[in-house]
């Protein structure tokens, strides 16, 4: 865990990368395919959404939502991934929809840089941060 300095064109230029972003986005879905058969189940997604702990930012701490709800709201974050309603996220789904995320965290930053807490070196905002950290660093800093 630790604390990151970004803003919204740190995010998006992160996302606008294709490699950077396909290869972040590809080893974050292996490591969220618990059983490696190349699609992510409700189950595995429901892994992930808590440990994005997605809920917790959103609603505060404080906020006990209670488990009919929250099992509401990862069924319905399901639909969003499965865009042709496999009953399954494949690759190219959860990409794209990681990146409609990340696109719309973009614009909620806008172009004034917050601390974010991040949980997770693997996070893909912490690989947002790292990214940019060098570009920053130049050509010189090849690695
Ligand atoms: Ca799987």
């Amino acid at each position: 865990m630790g604390v990151v300095i970004l803003d919204g064109s740190t995010v998006r230029s992160f996302v606008t990368d294709e490699a950077a972003f396909a290869s972040a986005v590809e080893e974050r879905f292996a490591a969220l395919d618990l059983n490696g058969d190349g699609v992510l189940s409700r189950a595995e997604l429901r892994r992930a959404l808590e440990t994005f702990r997605l809920f917790e930012t959103h609603f505060g701490a404080d906020v006990i939502t209670p488990p009919a709800e929250v099992s509401a709201l990862y069924d319905s974050i399901f639909e969003q991934f499965d865009t042709d309603h496999s009953g399954t996220i494949d690759r190219n789904e959860f990409k794209e929809e990681m990146k409609r995320i990340m696109l719309a965290i973009a614009d909620g930053l806008g172009s004034s840089p917050v601390q974010m807490v991040v949980e997770d070196q693997d996070s893909l905002l912490q690989k947002a941060v790292d990214l940019e950290t060098e570009k920053l660093a130049g050509p010189t800093g090849s690695g």
